[in-house]
């Protein structure tokens, strides 16, 4: 356990929203996860609060369509984005999705980092070089959960791990990256943090 899981164990759902402007308004500090659909982002989420069912996880990919929002307190939020690149929906509806989560990334001034989730099982795709491209170009923090962990060997999950940090280095694009595994409870205390550092909690 990490002195600050107390901190993420407060998240409370707050409300889905379809568009930007439905997001709440004021002062407050965002972090926000994305990544490919069925990459893992919701699990990652429950596995960092320590709240098995605060975000719906799902077999099927393409869960989470909406923004969803998550409280931890004094303005401070979790971020839910809709996975990109699901095949298996019609191109207006996956178009419509990464409409929103861009226009998130873009738009959103209080955003002050973005988790990037990948599979560790997978490289980098097309679309994952786009999100790094817009993550830097709005100068946001990055940090890359390597996740599914649990389905490599210890020495293989390393080598990705390095693969991946050369593949974000040549894209020119600075970021923090870890093993992850929602399942198996690795890096928990690493994610938290990162997290620490972005929402201002304060860190021994
Ligand atoms: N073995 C293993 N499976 C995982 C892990 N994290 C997620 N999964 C599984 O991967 C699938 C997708 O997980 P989600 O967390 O729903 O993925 P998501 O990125 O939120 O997906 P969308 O909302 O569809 O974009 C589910 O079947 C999870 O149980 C992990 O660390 N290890
Ligand atoms: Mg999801």
């Amino acid at each position: 356990m990490s002195t600050s899981a107390h901190l993420y164990n407060r998240a409370r759902f707050i409300d889905s929203v379809p568009r930007l402007d439905r997001l709440p308004t004021g002062p407050g500090r965002e972090v926000a996860f994305a990544g490919r659909s069925n990459a893992g982002k919701s699990s990652a989420l429950n596995a960092i609060t320590g709240r098995r069912a605060l975000a719906h996880t799902g077999k099927t990919p393409g869960r989470t369509r909406m923004i969803n929002l998550f409280d931890l307190g004094e303005g401070r939020r979790l971020v839910d984005l809709p996975g990109y690149g699901y095949a298996r929906v019609d191109r207006a509806t996956r178009e419509a999705w990464e409409a929103l989560l861009t226009a998130y990334l873009v738009e959103r001034r209080i955003l002050v980092g973005t988790v990037l989730v990948m599979d560790i099982r997978r490289g980098l795709t097309d679309l994952d070089r786009r999100l790094l491209g817009l993550v830097a170009d709005g100068g946001h923090a990055l940090h890359i959960l390597l996740t599914k962990a649990d389905k490599l060997k210890r020495g293989a999950a390393g080598s990705a791990l390095e693969r991946t940090r050369r593949d974000v280095e040549e894209a020119g694009v600075e970021a923090t990256l870890q093993l992850f595994s929602a399942t198996r409870a690795i890096g928990i205390a690493d994610v938290h943090g990162v997290l620490d550092e972005w929402f201002g909690f304060p860190t021994e």
